[in-house]
């Protein structure tokens, strides 16, 4: 039996394993969230939700009818039905707003922060701003220099310092990446940079990984669910699997799954502006249950929810 060290999270959204094997299973209604329900907006996918207030608060990858990355807010009781802001996100402060994309949201010392990727003269690296209401967000100093990816917080200080997981990368469909990890004091000055995991040869994390959702704090490790890209005849295969890293040191790897989680498998998931795609950028969990909800993109267009337990990940990643 693992234990999450967390918050207990009754309302977390939850459905009991259907007919699907494997430690994660996906949510029969999928997906939960269409670019179709907001104004200007073709697609809606790599999103993330977190517990707010009694309800549950998002940040939105929007990509507008125009070709535009944006990101947009939201608000949920449930988990499944969201209801997003017609208008997008409107930094204050920071550099002038380009373009951004992949956001996530991590709470650490009683602060949400918002870390995304960041267009910055056109490059790709890791925006950060603060909210409080999700209706108003500041913007501090890009963490890195370009070119920069999956730019994900750990939720609360290690050895009193800011941690952000990260991805090194390039201006374009980057063939390669590795996880890396930097801390920070302010999250302004980033340094004391640590390889976590790089890239298995063979399988479906053999080109590319990148870290996905906030990790979650276990009795065992954080527990990281990351994405893995493999390279086929046909294009890119995005799957995601998990990941302990130790809890003081979390460059640290304890454990690590050589079968992924999850791949993709339904039309919607196969079928879309970006074909073979699970990206998956948020989990919501209670430590009272063990019960865990991951929001993943699916083929660059909408947002799936699939469920897992404390227990059967962990046992999925010590043991496969
Ligand atoms: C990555 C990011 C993701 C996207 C994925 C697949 O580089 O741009 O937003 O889901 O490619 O296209």
């Amino acid at each position: 039996m693992s234990r999450i060290i967390g918050e207990a999270l009754p309302s977390l959204p939850w459905r009991d394993r259907g007919n699907e094997p494997g430690a994660v299973w996906r949510y029969e209604g999928n997906p939960i969230v269409r670019g179709s329900q907001v104004p200007g907006i073709k697609t809606i996918y790599n999103s993330a939700a977190v517990p707010f207030e009694n309800r549950f608060a998002g940040v939105f990858r929007c990509d507008t009818t125009s070709g535009m990355y944006t990101l947009y807010s939201g608000f949920s009781d449930d988990g499944f039905n969201w209801k997003i802001s017609p208008e997008p996100i409107r930094f204050e402060g920071g550099l002038p707003f380009e373009s951004g994309y992949d956001p996530r949201v991590c709470k650490v010392d009683g602060e949400y922060i918002l870390t995304w990727c960041n267009s910055y003269e056109g490059c790709p690296t890791i925006g950060i701003a603060k909210t409080t209401d999700f209706v108003h967000f500041r913007m501090l100093e890009n963490a890195f220099l370009p070119f920069n990816r999956n730019g994900v917080l750990f939720p609360r200080r290690i050895n009193g310092q800011y941690v952000m997981l990260s991805r090194p990368s390039d201006n374009a469909h980057t063939r390669f990446g590795d996880i890396f990890l930097s801390h920070s004091n302010d999250l302004t000055y980033w340094g004391k940079h640590r390889l976590v995991m790089k890239t298995l040869p063979g399988g479906w994390q053999r080109m590319k990984i990148g870290a996905g959702p906030t990790p979650i704090e276990t009795d065992e490790g954080w527990l990281l669910i990351y994405h893995g890209v493999m390279d086929t005849c046909n294009g890119f295969i995005y799957s995601f699997g998990a990941a302990l890293l130790a809890l003081d040191e979390p460059w640290k790897v304890i454990a690590r799954n050589n079968a992924c989680l999850l791949h993709p498998e339904m039309n919607y998931e196969r079928v879309g502006d970006v074909p073979n795609v699970l990206f998956p950028c948020s989990c919501l969990a209670d430590s009272a249950t063990g019960r865990i909800a991951i929001y993943y993109g699916a083929a660059d267009t909408c947002l799936g929810l699939a469920f897992t337990h404390i227990d059967a990940i962990i046992d999925h990643v010590r043991n496969n």
